[in-house]
């Protein structure tokens, strides 16, 4: 993986003329020990959840949980939380929450009543490696075992922050996020959309649990309405371009690579950038957003270092 190069920005005076130091950010390490850290967790958040279910439940749940996710999410939240000075420890059952969220849209949506996919993470898709049923389980039990671990008391954390993830969380997976723009989804096959309403649901269907990992991450580490602000604009950046680069990835990207099919926006003829806008300025959207999302962290200086490379990984990612 690429070094990624975080500039110490002064505030941004003419286009061109910003002051930079740069500090040397290496994000294979960053990853490789935030990675770790969150599968550890999930391991445990599974037995602890699942204790007295048959093992057909949990081993399904687990299955697709670890399964070798890039954990995008979980090590956001972890990121936001150590931006504002917070110990990352302290966001794991925030973070493992939110990949198992992520873990049951993926797993659900996958379904034949869905998208009908048969491989994901390079694997076989759960209702392909159990069955629908079970799938549908694994699925629901993964977002009940997610709250199950938020709800837990923790008594390193206020109840008040306790309470405030739990709400950022719910608020960002249920009919105001995430299932509202897997609806708009479904609404909209076969009837073409503007760029606004595929962006609007974007926002819903990918950008609203981005959006809760990097929030609930910054309630953790303790973060002032101003920092809070600040982070929900680098993650509503982020967000859409990595909805953006999906929809390129899903023309021209490498399904050994990706670990599932390529070319089935077009062949079911979805909304999609490149389909709306050309695959160049797809291209150029993305590198905007990446931008502004990355000028968006200016308050933090050097502690943002992995949400910049972070944003520039979302840009360049071939999976
Ligand atoms: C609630 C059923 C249901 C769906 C919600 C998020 C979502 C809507 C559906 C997932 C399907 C999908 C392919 C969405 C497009 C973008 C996306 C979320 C891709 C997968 O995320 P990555 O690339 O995956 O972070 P890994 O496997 O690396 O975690």
């Amino acid at each position: 993986m690429k070094t990624a190069l975080w500039k110490n920005r002064f505030p941004p005076m003419k286009a061109g003329r910003d002051m930079t130091v740069s500090v040397a950010f290496d994000l294979k390490p960053y990853l490789d020990e935030k990675r770790a850290l969150v599968d550890e967790s999930l391991k445990v958040y599974i037995e602890q959840t699942t204790p007295g279910a048959g093992g057909r439940i949990s081993e399904a749940m687990a299955y697709s949980l670890m399964a070798g996710g890039k954990r995008l999410r979980p090590i956001l939240c972890l990121a936001a939380c150590e931006a504002v000075g917070g110990n990352c420890r302290l966001a794991l059952p925030a973070a493992g929450a939110l990949e198992m969220i992520h873990t049951y849209s993926l797993v659900h949506d996958d379904l034949p009543a869905m998208d009908n996919d048969d491989m994901r993470r390079g694997r076989p898709t759960c209702h392909k490696a159990f069955d629908e049923a079970t799938a549908v389980l694994a699925g629901d039990a993964l977002l009940t075992s997610a709250f199950h671990i938020l709800s837990k008391a923790d008594t390193r954390l206020s109840p008040e922050v306790q309470m405030e993830v739990l709400g950022v969380v719910s608020r960002a997976s249920g009919a105001m996020g995430m299932i509202e723009g897997q609806m708009r989804d479904i609404l909209a096959e076969g009837h073409p959309l503007t760029l606004d309403a595929l962006k609007a649901l974007h926002a819903l269907k990918t950008g609203a649990l981005i959006g809760a990992s990097v929030e609930s991450g910054a309630v953790v580490g303790g973060a002032s309405q101003h920092e809070r602000h600040a982070l929900l604009t680098y993650a509503e950046k982020i967000g859409l371009a990595f909805q953006v680069v999906d929809d390129i990835l899903n023309v021209e990207g490498d399904p050994l690579v990706m670990g599932k099919g390529v070319g089935t926006d077009e062949a079911l003829n979805k909304a999609t950038y490149p389909a709306l806008m050309g695959l160049e300025p797809s291209r150029r959207y993305a590198q905007t957003l990446t931008d502004e999302a990355i000028s968006a962290l200016f308050p933090f200086a050097e502690q943002a270092a992995p949400l910049e490379a972070l944003a520039q990984y979302v840009l360049t990612r071939k999976r």
